[in-house]
């Protein structure tokens, strides 16, 4: 069950049937708390494993090896290469390029804040340029926290989940309602034992083994919660269910990115903790449907 994967990720609290205890909320809360240490310590790219061996580059934003005027580090963010001086070869080197507000990648006058949608640390640094009079500014706590409580959605992802999406039971008996629930439980539980931030550091850090396992293991689940016969009356329940894995799953997916884009992660643990809404809405429905059928809990 779903639900309890956030809870024994954080070795606590308990659920019964699906009931959600008073505790979960304050679990979930937990699990995206952590502020997000961004660190800037020179850490080398290809350390670790699962990291994409492209060179021997340090991700550091005081260092800049190709001597652009855009430290390593920020070449990762903004995608340009950590090796050349002028990556789209419009003859305007890529640090030149980012002070101005244009995108070092593309040719000609293409502006760095088309990208703002697509990544919020390029966003960050254009916001915190003007903020700070500052050309080269970094991912000072104090300016990122400011960033993401003025200009970023923090709404989770919650992507529409439609009849389409699961298996509709035909009956609303009390054995459908039972079966149903039966269902739920059986789907397996995910191991990775690691909070958002923790997963974050490491992946960071080039190892992003707990990330594939958390998104494997988030698809598994997704699919058996689609898969699973759903009488009409759990029908709304069992779109929250989905909806609730499928936004975890893409909070997790988002971690691939810890290089890329270090300042979405930390709005991540803003957007994760919003998720509790959601949960709380499926401990109401869910506590509906078992008292209305008087589904007993599990022995
Ligand atoms: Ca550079
Ligand atoms: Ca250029």
């Amino acid at each position: 069950m779903p639900i309890m994967f956030i809870v024994l990720l954080l070795g606590g609290g308990f659920v019964v049937f699906g009931i959600i205890t008073g505790d979960i909320p304050r679990i979930v809360r937990d699990y995206f708390s952590a502020s997000l240490a961004i660190q800037d310590n020179g850490q080398t790219a290809n350390e670790g494993n699962g990291a994409e061996k492209i060179y021997d580059l340090k991700y550091s934003f005081s260092e800049d090896d190709d001597g652009d005027g855009l430290s390593n580090a920020k070449e990762i963010i903004y995608g340009a290469d950590p090796q050349n001086k002028d990556t789209d070869g419009d003859g305007h080197p890529d640090g030149e390029e980012v002070k101005k507000g244009y995108d070092p990648t593309r040719a000609g006058d293409a502006t760095l804040e088309a990208r703002f949608s697509e990544n919020n640390t390029i966003h960050f640094f254009s916001w915190a340029q003007k903020k700070t009079a500052h050309d080269d500014p970094r991912l000072d706590t104090r300016l990122v926290n400011e960033f993401i409580a003025t200009q970023l959605d923090l709404s989770p992802p919650l992507s529409e989940v439609t009849d389409a999406d699961l298996t509709k039971g035909t009956e609303d008996t009390y054995e459908a309602v039972l079966a149903y629930f039966r269902e739920l439980e059986s789907v397996p539980l995910p191991t990775v034992a690691s909070s958002y931030f923790d997963i974050s550091q490491e992946a960071a850090l080039g190892n992003l083994e707990n990330v594939e396992k958390a998104v494997n293991q988030l698809t598994v689940i997704n699919g058996q919660l689609r898969a699973t016969p759903t009488p009409p009356v759990a029908l709304t329940l069992q779109k929250k269910y989905i909806q609730l894995v499928t936004s975890l799953k893409i909070l997790f997916a988002d971690l691939y990115l810890a290089r890329v884009d270090p300042i979405k992660l930390a709005a991540n643990l803003e957007r994760g903790k919003a998720l509790i809404k959601l949960i709380q809405e499926i401990a109401i429905e869910t506590a509906n449907i078992v008292n209305r059928y008087q589904i007993p809990e599990t022995p």
